[in-house]
């Protein structure tokens, strides 16, 4: 697991000079969930795919922005799966960006998920590994340093709600109106990695991604994003759920499939539960 670690460190390091110099403008190609790639996009998935290649407990691997499993090593034992930018197209307005890594055994879904890392890129680059406890680490004079450990409090005071609202159910509009009624402030940027990590660093709170009526089954990708983050948000005292039960109870059956997602502290994921539960 180490070295998968440290791989990760380089591809960070690499990836931020990638993110100060590269070029924000689209390719022309389009990935599997029909999204046109950025040239950033396609530049991370290939610092990642190349770092990972040289390690050995790494069996295989699958990205966001590419289409299929990629099979590394045969005696490996770790499979992985990642976004290489996630928000990228937030960075041509200077807001922060981040990688996602869910790893995997024997195969990819969310009964087999072992840990998970994701690196925030903003005016500052951080590391949050979700093995047995969650660790935070920041990048100083070239290297990764250990800040703290991350836990949740019972219950937060942000509130993160994504999608479209014009899209949202009536039910749900409802939840995320009472919760502001209730003092929570809104928190959102856009990129799920950043806000995902303000919620855990401030103490809590939500972060919503539904089904809507253009997207039933949500936007967010299950190996890539929703898997790992839960992994995180349970090992730091918080849940994670598809509105009814733990995201990692949910079923894969196509490795770009997505699902609704929230992901919050304990108090905030129950009233949630409470809500979605009068409707099935
Ligand atoms: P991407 O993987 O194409 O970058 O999209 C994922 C991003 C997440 O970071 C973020 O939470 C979400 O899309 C925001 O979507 P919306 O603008 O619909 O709220
Ligand atoms: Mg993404």
């Amino acid at each position: 697991m180490q070295e998968i670690i440290e791989a990760i460190k380089e591809s960070a390091i690499k990836i931020k000079h990638l993110i100060q110099t590269g070029d924000t403008g689209k390719s022309e190609q389009e990935n599997s969930t029909g999204d046109t790639q950025l040239k950033l996009d396609i530049a991370s998935d290939e610092i990642i795919e190349e770092i990972f290649k040289k390690v050995p407990s790494i069996k295989a691997i699958v990205s966001e922005e590419q289409d299929s499993i990629v099979n590394l090593n045969e005696n490996g034992q770790y499979l992985i799966a990642y976004d290489p930018l996630d928000g990228s197209s937030l960075v041509d307005v200077n807001l922060s960006v981040g990688s996602i890594f869910g790893i995997y055994k024997n195969e990819f879904n969310a009964k087999n998920i072992i840990a998970s890392v994701y690196v925030v890129f903003g005016p500052r680059v951080e590391m949050v590994t979700a093995i047995d406890d969650v660790k935070m680490y920041r990048l100083q004079n070239g290297e990764f340093k250990f800040i703290q450990n991350i836990v949740l409090n019972e219950k937060g005071k942000l509130n993160a709600p994504g999608s479209t609202q014009n899209c949202w159910a009536p039910f749900h509009k409802e939840m995320i109106d009472d919760i502001f009624n209730d003092g929570y402030r809104l928190r959102y940027s856009g990129g799920m990695v950043p806000d995902l990590h303000q919620i855990l660093l401030k103490g809590g709170g939500l972060f919503s991604y539904p089904g809507t009526t253009d997207r039933p089954k949500g936007k967010l990708r299950q190996l890539f994003e929703v898997f790992p983050f839960a992994y995180v948000y349970e090992k730091a005292n918080g849940a994670a759920i598809d509105g009814h039960k733990r995201v990692l109870e949910v079923e894969t059956t196509h490795i770009h499939d997505t699902t609704p997602c929230f992901f919050g502290s304990k108090t905030e994921i129950n009233r949630v539960l409470e809500v979605y539960s009068k409707h099935a």
